[in-house]
């Protein structure tokens, strides 16, 4: 990897300081938030205090970051259980903006800011922003969905605490974005994965030729995608794809993100404290070793979140970037624990699919994955789509293709799968968060 030092090569910019605090001082800075937020959620929100209180715990028990360890998880039910307010450490007269996330099943989660959140927030995504190279001066044309979801206002107000000129687009209506990403001359483009392949796809057709645009970086995230799905994008389109990781319960795009070397998010530690733990266990993983990302929000006053169980799964690891930040990275989240799969018995990612369909030459990288039981056995047939000339190609050469898919994808996997070849553009395209997987069975 090349040595370009955003901080020693004199291009550091102000705004990325707090990410090159030594760690010594980003751990001092650590403590002391964590002990105010131990406190604050322990004095206004009843189920964390009544927690701790079963546990024989106060907050004084924090003295050393360690101590962490011992104060108790939060998952995704307290959220619903406690639908919509319950967790609240804030007067509704200090909380200036809820969002929500809808989730598959169920009640959605609903999640709340002061405006100290907000501007913690823009922060982050200002920095996340100035991570990957872009400054004031920038076009930023936000295709987030904005609204409930917290990646539009979030990507927003970041773009906008950056000096950027921010296009407030929305997600949908593609012809509409291609016509807007030419004109107004957008130079980052912001969207899940997905949706930017969708835009990709579409140019084309409304005679505009990607590569001739100034757009050169994307800020993609909100969605697993994989390296092999980066390469595509970056290959059709010309720019530079870079990963940014958030969730709603801890606030939204920017808990971490992609610096110019593209060597896994870098997460901002100093407002979110990361633990990778065993998620049968609970206990805690060493550096480098994969578990379930847990976060504490050291800063947040409208909804603390003390070590909050993501359910995404990845490794942290404190080894050097090329950018200098000390801050610890993680791994790309290329999965979610509930997200596996079983079929007849074996647990499958979505995403090893994923990577074990792009590795073959003459797919494009829009597939489906649909289970259904057949005879009380479970099937699994993937849908790939593939390039318009290798659809018109002959028989012979569409059954090769279909048996080099089906033993990439058994190699990965260990189980076989159905393989169906498809035409382009035969499945669904998302603005927002891919559908991978549809699950037809009867449970
Ligand atoms: O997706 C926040 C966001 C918006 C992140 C825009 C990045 C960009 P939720 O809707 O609450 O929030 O979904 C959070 O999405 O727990 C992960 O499972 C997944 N996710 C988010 N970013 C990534 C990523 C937003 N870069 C859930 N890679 C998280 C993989 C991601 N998965």
């Amino acid at each position: 990897m090349k040595k370009s030092t955003n901080h020693s090569n004199g291009s550091f910019h102000p705004i990325s300081a707090p990410d090159f605090l030594p760690r010594n001082q980003l751990q001092d800075l650590q403590l002391q938030r964590l002990k105010a937020i131990v406190q604050r959620a322990y004095d206004h929100v009843a189920l964390f205090r009544k927690r701790m209180e079963e546990r024989g715990l106060t907050p004084e028990a924090v003295q050393s970051l360690d101590d962490i360890t011992q104060l108790p998880f939060a998952v995704k039910t307290d959220l619903r259980d406690t639908y919509p307010f319950g967790l609240f450490a804030s007067p509704m007269k200090d909380i200036v903006r809820l969002h929500a996330s809808t989730g598959t099943t169920g009640k959605p989660i609903v999640v709340a800011y002061t405006q100290e959140d907000v501007q913690v927030w823009a922060n982050v995504m200002m920095r996340s922003f100035a991570a990957c190279g872009l400054h004031a001066g920038d076009i930023i044309h936000n295709a987030y969905g904005y609204g409930l979801f917290t990646g539009g206002l979030g990507a927003h107000y970041g773009a906008e605490a950056l000096g950027a000129t921010v296009i407030p687009i929305s997600g949908g209506n593609t012809q509409r974005q291609l016509t807007v990403l030419k004109d107004f001359g957008a130079t980052a483009i912001c969207c899940t994965p997905s949706y930017f392949l969708h835009i990709i796809e579409q140019a084309p057709e409304l005679g505009v030729n990607i590569r001739e645009l100034p757009l050169r970086t994307g800020v993609f995230g909100a969605e697993p995608w994989t390296e092999s799905m980066r390469r595509r994008i970056e290959a059709e389109s010309g720019i530079k794809a870079y990963d940014i990781y958030g969730l709603s319960e801890i606030i939204g795009p920017g808990v971490a993100m992609e610096c110019r070397c593209q060597a896994g998010p870098h997460i901002f530690e100093d407002w979110f404290y990361p633990e990778i733990i065993d998620t049968k266990t609970g206990k805690p993983c060493a550096d480098g070793e994969e578990g379930e990302l847990v976060l504490t929000t050291l800063g947040k006053q409208a909804m603390p979140m003390i070590r909050y169980r993501t359910r995404d799964i990845t490794a942290l690891t404190s080894e050097p970037c090329d950018c200098g930040r000390p801050l610890r990275r993680i791994k790309r989240i290329s999965r979610r624990s509930d997200d596996m799969i079983i079929i007849r018995g074996v647990n499958v990612y979505p995403s090893q699919i994923e990577t074990a369909l792009l590795k073959v030459e003459g797919t494009l990288p829009h597939y489906q994955i649909i289970l259904t039981r057949e005879k009380g056995l479970d099937e699994m047939e993937v849908q790939v789509e593939v390039t318009p000339e290798v659809f018109g190609d002959t028989v012979g050469a569409l059954e090769q293709l279909q048996g080099k898919l089906c033993t990439s994808l058994e190699r990965s996997m260990g189980l076989r799968a159905r393989v169906r070849l498809v035409q382009s553009r035969t499945i669904q395209r998302s603005e927002g968060k891919a559908k991978r997987v549809i699950d037809q069975r009867k449970m």
